[in-house]
Formats: C-alpha cells, sequence, structure tokens
C-alpha cells in the first residue's frame, strides 16, 4: 500500500516536471495576450492612470471617459500582442494613430498625439 502510494506520488511528480518544462515557453508566447492597455493623463506614465483594458474585455473598442480621459492622454504602454488605434474624437472618429503591439510609448507628443485620444479599438 505505502510502496503503491509512493509510485503514484512520483508519476505526479514528474508530470509536473514535464508540464513545468513545457510550460514556460508557452507562458512566455501566451503571456502578452493577458496583458492590458494603460493610458496615464502624464508623460513617463506619470498622473492619474485612466485606462486598464484588455482585448477580451474591450472586443468592440472602448471609451475613454469623457470627464477622466478625453483630450488628456499623455502616456501609454501597450502590453498586449494588438495593435492600439487611438481616435481623436468619441466612437472612433477623427484622426487615428496607431500604437504597436508590446511597444510602450512615454510621450504621445511624440508622435503627435497629445491630449487628444477620446476613444481606442484594438487591432488584433
Ligand atoms: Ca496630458
Ligand atoms: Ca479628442
Ligand atoms: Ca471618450
Amino acid at each position: 500500500m505505502y510502496r503503491k502510494r509512493v509510485a503514484a506520488t512520483l508519476v505526479a511528480g514528474v508530470a509536473v516536471a514535464m508540464f513545468g518544462a513545457i510550460n514556460p515557453a508557452t507562458a512566455s508566447e501566451t503571456a502578452p495576450a493577458a496583458g492590458s492597455v494603460r493610458m496615464w493623463e502624464d508623460p513617463n506614465y506619470t498622473g492619474s492612470q485612466y485606462v486598464d483594458a484588455t482585448p477580451a474585455n474591450c472586443p468592440d473598442g472602448c471609451d475613454i471617459d469623457g470627464w477622466d480621459g478625453d483630450n488628456e492622454i499623455s502616456s501609454v504602454r501597450n502590453e498586449t500582442n494588438c495593435t492600439v488605434r487611438l481616435y481623436a474624437d468619441d466612437n472612433f472618429g477623427g484622426r487615428s494613430v496607431d500604437l504597436a503591439a508590446n511597444t510602450s510609448y512615454s510621450n504621445l507628443e511624440q508622435i503627435g498625439f497629445d491630449n487628444e485620444a477620446d476613444s481606442f479599438q484594438f487591432k488584433c
């Protein structure tokens, strides 16, 4: 009985070891997909953080709140595998700019979109 239990534990241990060996590769591929895009009021990811969204919870695009965010966003961390398209107007209208996947923008002024964004969409 004791021997049997040890054997079962060993098998489980080997399975965990194998899974553990395989998992890091898949984790590094899938982890950014679970990441989010975050947007701040000021450059260098400072000031109020107005947006924290994932492609999953924003499948058809998202509004940036009219009171807390519209025409204020100055820095963005895009930690998703998707391009984030910022729009100058609500409802994905007006001028737009694409933020590359897995890229951070410490100052949107550098791409001519400081204090402009009103809404955004993921392009996955
Ligand atoms: Ca700003
Ligand atoms: Ca605007
Ligand atoms: Ca808005």
